[in-house]
């Protein structure tokens, strides 16, 4: 075992081959040699073939399908970006580890036995509970997607970013949050006439504050404490977080430690200064609030960057979500947009929540342009970038130049799929004199 501790990587591989009983030991002194779990994290000492049983558990040692850092975390390690792997996504759920990152600021780390949310301002009883006292409110779970405002945008992007559907659209993940009701909450504070907005504040770095309509309060936004079975992962705001459901991500602040009643909103720093959007349809004017994310879908199987080995049938899948509730319909072309077929939806379909929609595709092998289009509850459906920008009122050049990204961009994704079976970003082949690729750092809207 000596040799096996010295090299570079130990790995599960190399001991797996060894007998059980002397792998199981080594492999408790490795980890904790390494600083990491101790012999305790096995719940037995038996390995089974290439099975083992921990405490926590693992997946297989030969999934490769992992969150992408914007960034060279040896430079900068904060704030942390990082991108949901939705080219390798099943069904509607987002595993925690690999849901997406959106920090401003270096994240705290908390014990949450020593955390406390307040709520006061203009409130009857202002309040002060702790993660106890949290958890004997009735609690609700539900599933819902979160997505950067910023997500899909094209203009930071460089030709890497175009090719991959992690890179071009990996800021939304989907997720079942486990909390309280904000409504209830503030019932026991009892919120006092007058009062309209909420200011939520976090507990990093910098004090990352948003703030919050009451009407959006008192709806649907959960004080969460749960994600997918288990506490919130650290990233994702550990012990407690505001979500917002259907609404920009940044509404939904994470390690949440106080909330203001107000009868404005505050114009914090986060939401004046990262999130306002400069509107070419108001002349230049900065929009401060938007709300609601509009209906979008993309094709994540076959997407940009995967290799089809030859024609034959495949099955088109993707993910649709909305702001505006339920996805009603899913639309796939497989010929440039000249006829749309419906796609079936994974049931049961949730409001604002990732929904999977499904197709069977015969591909002939000739080079062919895939796409997606969605529609939701309110009949709101997702536009083409032509009527997306004619919409606002702009060239389709726009979101190429522009150095705004705090838009909603929500045009439908095309993929071309050459003879090859290569597949290709294809947004762009519609856009009069775009370039090939695109110049961007591929640093990918930073301030969001
Ligand atoms: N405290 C705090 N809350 C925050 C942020 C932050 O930097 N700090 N980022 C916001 C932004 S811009 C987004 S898009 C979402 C992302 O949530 P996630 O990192 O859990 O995916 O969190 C929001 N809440
Ligand atoms: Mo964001």
């Amino acid at each position: 075992m000596e040799a096996d501790m010295k090299s570079k990587k130990p790995g599960r591989r190399q001991f797996l081959k060894k007998g059980a009983v002397l792998a199981g030991a080594a492999m408790g002194a490795m980890q904790s040699a390494k600083g990491q779990t101790g012999a305790s994290d096995l719940i037995d000492g038996r390995i089974e073939g290439t099975k083992y049983v921990t405490a926590y558990g693992e997946r297989s040692r030969f999934e490769q399908a992992r969150s992408q850092r914007i960034h060279d975390y040896e430079k900068e390690p904060f704030p942390a970006k990082k991108l949901t792997p939705l080219q390798d996504s099943v069904g509607i759920i987002t595993p925690s580890p690999m849901h997406f990152v959106a920090d401003h600021y270096v994240p705290p780390d908390i014990d949450p036995s020593t955390h406390r949310l307040m709520i006061h301002g203009m409130v009857d009883r202002p309040l002060i509970f702790t993660m106890e006292d949290l958890k004997r409110l009735p609690s609700v779970s539900r599933v819902y997607f979160m997505e950067c405002l910023a997500n899909s945008s094209l203009n930071r992007a460089s030709r890497k970013d175009m090719d991959s559907v992690q890179r071009a659209h990996g800021r939304t993940s989907c997720s079942e949050w486990t909390g309280v009701p904000l409504s209830v909450l503030l019932q026991q504070a009892g919120v006092q006439s007058g009062a309209s907005w909420l200011y939520s504040e976090g507990s990093d770095g910098g004090r990352y504050s948003y703030s919050l309509p009451m009407a959006k309060a008192m709806d649907d936004v959960l004080v969460a404490y749960g994600q997918n079975g288990e506490a919130v992962r650290p990233e994702q705001g550990y012990p407690l977080r505001l979500l917002a459901p259907g609404w920009e991500g940044p509404f939904s602040v994470k390690w949440l430690r106080r909330i203001k009643v107000v009868n404005q909103p505050q114009y914090a720093k986060t939401e004046v200064t990262l999130h306002g959007y400069l509107r070419p349809d108001l002349k230049g004017k900065a929009l401060w609030f938007q709300f609601e994310m509009p209906p979008k879908s993309v094709i994540t199987r076959p997407s940009g960057g995967q290799k089809l080995p030859g024609p034959g049938s495949y099955e088109i899948t993707g993910l649709a979500w909305s702001g505006g509730g339920v996805i009603r319909r899913v639309e796939v072309s497989t010929d440039g947009g000249r006829t749309w077929q419906d796609a079936a939806l994974q049931e049961p379909v949730h409001s604002k929540a990732h929904t999977r929609f499904r197709l069977g595709w015969n591909w002939d092998g000739e080079e062919a342009v895939i796409q997606s289009r969605c529609t939701d509850e309110r009949g709101e459906r997702q536009p083409s970038l032509e009527e997306m920008s004619r919409r606002v009122g702009v060239g389709m050049d726009y979101w190429i130049k522009t150095s705004v990204t705090a838009f909603q961009f929500n045009p439908i994704q095309p993929w071309r799929v050459t003879r090859e079976g290569e597949i290709h970003n294809a947004i762009l082949d519609s856009v009069p004199g775009a370039p090939a690729s695109l110049g961007g750092d591929g640093s990918g809207h930073t301030d969001h």
